[in-house]
């Protein structure tokens, strides 16, 4: 398919676009026009939405949010989980120049008062599933809300028409909060252009997502990956984009490419590990698939073989974080080895860098650096983080990397003590500060540990306020007191006691000490 007009990339894959524009025109509105309104862009259990439908209803949602008093530039936080209404209320939003913050729906109160504040949303809508933390959060921090049945209520009655709010393509266009370590999450501001971005060179030409293709994400839209993955690459190719607003398991999953028959598959390594033992007792029909992708943390090899030996497609695992928006380094059909990152995306720059800031020999491990088009331009109120992560037009992924004799990149580790936890960030801080809380804790210090299939999880070392080692049923409360407390997946699934823990002279937990 043709690229949309007023849109194009140079020999060295830069985009051109117009001065002005309105980034919901190539992605929402031109489908009509060039002849798919009857096509599906949605299907889901319960419904399906066709390019028509979608334009009418995305228009709808522009307005209804001009009506309650949005301006342009205005937050609009959604907490939406994977439905229709995730699509309007996203491009509604962003065609009346208003700026959707899609969080993590998986989050508790505080943080979602947090970020209620950092973004001063001007509208927080929100799935009633998600009720029981946004409506805490909305006491602490109020702010006009609404449930997303309410808004859909708003949304019918107003216009079907909507005239784009034009702007620069690199206007402020929609944020996404990427958490660190240490301090609050940091809303990334991506700008109009990223989005075409990662689209054309990554899901177009990379991954050849097609007119004709069926992609289901099991990863979630609140994540740059799955948004990608499950709304942007299918939008700009005209395809249909499969949705469940379900926790992905190995049986929905699977029953979802039974019935849907998606030709593109995209999952995290916990899950495919998952999937792997379910196929162990079940074999499922994914014959419908041509291609399964893999992010959020490192695919080990052995993962990649089973799940080929077991269903006859490959996995390709590529490396994407919020700031760069989507995948910049991956394997692609036609070149990839099981194991690594694969090469960077044609029109991405990757560097591996060492402690001098210089390139590293090749085979040398170093800090991996990268040149994106499709990067956030800054982190919303966070100066020092934004000047510490973006660096003369370049991003510190903060990740270690190591180039192969080939060129394939090959991921070492992070060089903060981040954890990723089925592709989703975990701070060992945050869930050391949830068993401190223990009346029978002194101190807590949490590494990663890999599981039975290679996979990292949360593993915590106590020490005990009255000396010796806990009891099985101090390890279960300390599980089920970090569960109740925090985003449940990041709960240690190990706890071990020790007298006391490793400190540099400074006092501060040395980790790495821990992990072995
Ligand atoms: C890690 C990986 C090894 C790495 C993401 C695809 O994960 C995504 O975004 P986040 O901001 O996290 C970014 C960090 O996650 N990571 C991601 N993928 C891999 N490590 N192998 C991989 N394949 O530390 C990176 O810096 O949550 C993934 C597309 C969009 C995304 N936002």
């Amino acid at each position: 398919m043709a690229l949309p007009s007023g849109i194009s990339f140079s020999s060295d894959h830069k985009v051109v676009l117009p001065a002005r524009f309105n980034v919901a025109v190539p992605f929402i509105d031109r489908h009509v026009g060039e002849g798919r309104g009857a096509k599906a862009a949605i299907r889901m259990a319960q419904e399906t939405v066709t390019y028509a439908q979608l334009a009418e209803r995305v228009n709808r949602t522009g307005n209804a949010l001009l009506g309650l008093g949005l301006k342009s530039g205005d937050r609009l936080l959604m907490v939406v989980k994977d439905c229709p209404a995730f699509f309007y209320l996203f491009w509604g939003a962003i065609k009346a120049g208003i700026v959707p913050v899609p969080p993590n729906t998986l989050l508790r109160a505080p943080d979602y008062a947090y970020m209620i504040e950092d973004s001063d949303a001007a509208l927080v809508v929100y799935s009633t599933e998600f009720a029981g933390e946004i409506e805490p959060a909305l006491k602490q921090m109020p702010a006009r809300a609404l449930t997303v049945d309410a808004f859909l209520a708003e949304m019918a009655k107003a216009s079907d028409e909507l005239e784009p709010r034009l702007a620069a393509p690199t206007q402020d266009c929609f944020w996404l909060y990427s958490s660190g370590s240490t301090g609050r999450p940091k809303g990334a501001v991506h700008a109009q252009r990223d989005m075409v971005v990662t689209s054309e060179l990554y899901g177009a030409r990379v991954l050849g997502v097609m007119e004709d293709d069926v992609s289901y994400s099991a990863a979630k839209l609140f994540f740059a990956y799955g948004l990608g993955n499950g709304m942007t690459f299918p939008l700009w190719t005209g395809s249909t984009a499969v949705l469940d607003d379900r926790r992905p398991t190995p049986d929905t999953t699977f029953d979802n490419i039974e019935r849907f028959r998606p030709t593109l598959y995209y999952g995290v390594p916990t899950l495919y590990a998952a999937q792997l033992a379910a196929l162990e007792t079940r074999p499922r029909d994914l014959s419908s698939v041509r291609a399964c992708v893999s992010a959020g943390e490192a695919l080990p090899a052995d993962m990649f073989r089973r799940w080929k030996e077991r269903t006859g497609t490959v996995i390709l695992d590529g490396i994407g974080s919020t700031e760069a928006l989507h995948i910049f380094i991956g394997n692609r059909l036609d070149d990839y080895r099981p194991g690594t990152s694969g090469k960077p995306v044609p029109g991405y720059e990757a560097r591996i860098l060492d402690e001098n800031a210089k390139p590293v020999a090749r085979g040398e491990s170093g800090a991996l650096w990268l040149k994106a088009e499709s990067a956030a331009k800054y982190y919303w109120n966070k100066p020092e983080k934004t000047a510490e992560t973006m660096v003369d037009g370049w991003l510190n992924t903060g990740d270690t990397y190591r180039e192969d004799e080939d060129g394939y990149y090959i991921y070492e580790g992070r060089s903060d003590d981040m954890l990723k936890v089925g592709g989703i960030w975990c701070s060992p801080v945050e869930i050391e500060n949830c068993l401190i809380g223990h009346p029978a804790v002194l101190e807590a210090a949490v590494v990663g540990h890999a599981d039975e299939a290679e996979l990292i999880k949360p593993k915590a070392i106590v020490v005990l306020k009255q000396a010796g080692s806990g009891d099985a049923a101090l390890t279960e409360a300390l599980m089920a007191l970090c569960k109740k407390t925090l985003a449940p997946y990041k709960y240690p699934r190990w706890v071990e006691y020790l007298p006391e823990l490793p400190k540099t002279a400074t006092g501060k937990i040395q980790r790495f000490k821990l992990r072995a």
